[in-house]
């Protein structure tokens, strides 16, 4: 496929292609373990796709396989840099700084789609929960939540999305047992949009992709928000109304308002109609 390197990273790859950003953890070697430098680069990564007008839809996958031939999308936290509070940066700091990145998925106004060609698990199985839309490999993907098993727990919306999405009695079998489900497993319980041929899921992720693009950007945000209102309470609102003040301001209306304050007079409002 015809890709293009936006920037060169140490942990992730980042490129784009006719309207589509594709972000790859690049730590094959751990199953694709993310320390705060992966986090950070991956956030940067993101921010700029938010950025860029030219780009509606992320692909977030894994890259792979490792040299054992094994394929990852992401095994989560780097228990290798785990410490007293977190996973520790360069610096020693501990961070939790995945959270920030699944805040960034969940509000951006674009569409997310996990490619999973091997392992989520963990850290992992609660990235591909946060994006959109899911696609995994029939051959390979494996779905495993292994938080318990490391004394760890994500108690946002890695449990609690994956819940609205396969159900709580489910939910709480994928967080209780830690057991490995295939990609037909999940797709079977609601947590995958389809299951795809290995030596086709980037094709199938990239006509996704194009599909999405030909869609109105304006009604895929609005709709992406309206999905995750309910859930997000007052910052749900916020965005969702946030959305709807940058449509108001395109009216005359609007226009009026801002007008009569510059030119120091009193807003002509009753040139516009209550509509019903
Ligand atoms: O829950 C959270 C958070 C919650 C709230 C707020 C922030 C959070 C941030 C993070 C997380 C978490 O992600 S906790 C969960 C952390 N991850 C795990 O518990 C998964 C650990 N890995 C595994 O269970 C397995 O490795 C695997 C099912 C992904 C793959 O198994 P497989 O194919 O049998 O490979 P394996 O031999 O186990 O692993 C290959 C190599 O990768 C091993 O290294 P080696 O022995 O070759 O030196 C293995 O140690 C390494 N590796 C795999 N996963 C990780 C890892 N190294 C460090 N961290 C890992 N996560």
């Amino acid at each position: 496929m015809g890709w293009k390197t936006v920037t060169e990273y140490e942990d992730i790859t980042y490129k784009k292609q006719d309207g589509i950003a594709r972000i790859g953890i690049n730590r094959p070697e751990i199953r694709n373990a993310f320390r705060p430098k992966t986090l950070n680069e991956m956030y940067e990564a993101f921010q700029d796709v938010q950025e860029d007008p030219s780009i509606g839809v992320v692909l977030l996958t894994g890259e792979g396989p490792a040299e054992d031939g094994v394929y990852a999308f992401c095994s989560g936290g780097d228990q290798n840099v785990r410490g007293d509070g977190g996973y520790k940066d360069e610096k020693g700091t501990p961070r939790l700084n995945v959270l920030e990145l699944q805040r960034l998925i969940r509000f951006m106004p674009k569409v997310v789609i996990a490619v999973v060609p091997g392992w989520a698990v963990g850290g992992g199985h609660s990235l591909h929960v946060v994006c959109d839309l899911t696609l995994a490999s029939r051959e390979h993907a494996v779905f495993k939540q292994t938080d318990a098993d490391v004394a760890s727990f994500d108690g946002g919306f890695g449990s609690a999305l994956l819940a609205r999405q396969v159900g709580q009695k489910k939910a709480r079998e994928i967080f209780f047992l830690g057991r490995n489900y295939s990609a037909q497993e999940a797709f079977d319980m609601g947590m995958v949009n389809e299951v795809v041929s290995h030596d086709k899921l980037e094709e199938t992720a990239f006509e996704w992709g194009q599909e999405i693009l030909d869609k109105s950007p304006t009604a895929i945000r609005m709709i992406k928000y309206a999905f995750n209102l309910i859930d997000d309470g007052m910052v749900g609102q916020q965005i969702f109304a946030g959305e709807a003040t940058g449509l108001a301001y395109r009216t005359e209306e609007a226009e009026e308002g801002k007008n009569a304050f510059l030119e120091k007079r009193k807003p002509r409002f009753r040139d516009y109609p209550w509509r019903p």
